[in-house]
């Protein structure tokens, strides 16, 4: 048995002074049982907890380390950058030149401005698209997480959905009211509360890929119907692409689908490890943003040299020959090891993929929006949870949350994984 009292004693200590011990509460393990892991270090696709303990990482950070923990390049270039200081307040080289590569992996942006988390990306392309509508209302799907931002709690995904707080106290009814929520995948729906209410309707934001809630996917013609009646009817379409954002694809959901949306927001992968958030768009709506426009948003540390140079060479890693075809390789290993685990161990799961990002659901009917997510069995998959942290594989624990594969995991890595997940459901 694997030994977790170091973990536990900082468990311990951190609840005094950090509410529930953790910075963010997907860490707690409340929804799983037992105490969160205190990590130590990570390198490649192993982090290392304070016992001493490794483990197999398909966390990542929640999706940004696609390259692994402690890539080398990515350590070489902080290193070198460390040392010409870490925050001046002023405009640099760096951000110009992370923001000229993502446009050109993004042609659906003419402009973006970095901030620091997803969560402000949202929250500004949002007021950015009411400020060029002049509408009021938004339109976002049951499950879909868009960061913290008050609005954005609403049925929305993610930790919140896993401790039962879709709808956060501390949101005042008159944001609520605001926001309106739509089943995912549903057209009809989509459709009738589009051609009611579009006069009031600034944007719809989406994650194209709901990673919040598992991993759903978008059923062939959605993404295209919503494209279709926001742009007839003068909405704003925000791809929330900061999970997705170069992990379903170099050029995210939008090019793995081929849709044009107004408005995208980045984070994770963009930051290589570092805090880093992202919004941009078309050209007419950017022009929104202060001190061009007249949409206020700012940040003392908007466009960190550090952030900047992670994100930079995180991006060049991932636009070498071969890396996505390296991560598609890797994930369809996982995959199908996975879907034959569970077979031969007679225990029925649903498993989807997005080139790097999977869930594995313990339900037997299709998962398709945030209720049929919500029929998965979360207790079988918090059993699965606490077996496979003891055989050395870490996943994220709640049901409602995505895997990740970075570039760092080997083939031994997965199959050791499969291995365990065997071993796992045929004791379940
Ligand atoms: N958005 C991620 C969870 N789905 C991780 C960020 C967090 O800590 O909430």
């Amino acid at each position: 048995m694997r030994n977790y009292d170091n973990s536990r004693k900082l468990f311990k200590r951190a609840s005094r002074v950090i509410p529930g011990g953790v910075n963010s509460p997907v860490r707690a393990f409340r929804a799983v049982g037992g105490n969160p892991l205190f990590i130590e270090r990570a390198k490649g696709s192993r982090i290392f907890d304070a016992d001493g303990n490794s483990y197999i990482d398909y966390v990542l950070s929640w999706g940004p380390m696609i390259l692994g923990h402690a890539n080398p390049v990515v350590l070489a270039a902080l290193k070198k950058a460390l040392a010409k200081g870490t925050s001046y307040g002023a405009p640099t080289a760096l951000e110009i030149e992370l923001a000229e590569l993502v446009l050109k992996i993004y042609p659906s942006m003419d402009k973006v401005r970095m901030v620091n988390s997803g969560t402000e990306a949202t929250m500004s392309a949002i007021r950015v698209a009411r400020g060029f509508t002049g509408r009021d209302k938004i339109i976002k799907f049951e499950g879909c997480y868009h960061g913290h931002a008050d609005g954005l709690l609403v049925k929305a995904g993610s930790g919140a959905a896993t401790f039962g707080v879709p709808d956060s106290p501390g949101v005042p009814e008159s944001y609520a009211r605001n926001t309106v929520t739509l089943p995912f995948n549903d057209i009809p729906a989509l459709k009738k509360t589009i051609e009611k209410q579009w006069r009031e309707i600034a944007c719809v934001i989406i994650e194209p890929v709901v990673g919040n809630i598992g991993c759903v996917l978008p059923r062939p013609g959605y993404l295209e119907a919503l494209r279709k009646l926001t742009k007839a009817h003068g909405i704003v379409l925000i791809f929330d692409e900061v999970m997705t954002g170069f992990r379903v694809a170099f050029g995210g959901a939008q090019a793995r689908y081929g849709i044009k949306p107004d408005m995208t927001c980045l984070g994770k992968v963009i930051g290589g490890g570092l805090p880093v958030g992202a919004y941009g768009g078309r050209k007419e709506i950017m022009s929104m943003v202060s001190p061009e426009g007249p949409v206020y948003q700012a940040g003392t540390l908007s466009g960190n040299p550090l952030a900047m140079t992670a994100g930079i060479t995180t991006i060049k890693e991932l636009s070498k020959a071969g890396a996505y075809r390296d991560l598609e390789k890797k994930a369809s290993q996982l995959e199908r090891g996975l879907k034959d685990a569970a077979k031969r161990a007679g225990v029925r799961t649903r498993f989807y993929r997005a080139g790097s990002m999977f869930c594995t659901y313990f339900a037997g009917a299709e998962i398709v929006d945030y209720q049929t997510a919500k029929s998965a069995d979360a207790t079988l998959f918090a059993r699965f949870f606490t077996a496979m942290l003891q055989r050395g594989v870490n996943i994220a624990p709640s049901q409602f949350e995505a895997g990740f594969m970075s570039l760092a995991h080997s083939e031994k890595d997965i199959e050791q994984t499969v291995a365990s997940a065997y071993d796992v459901l045929k004791k379940l």
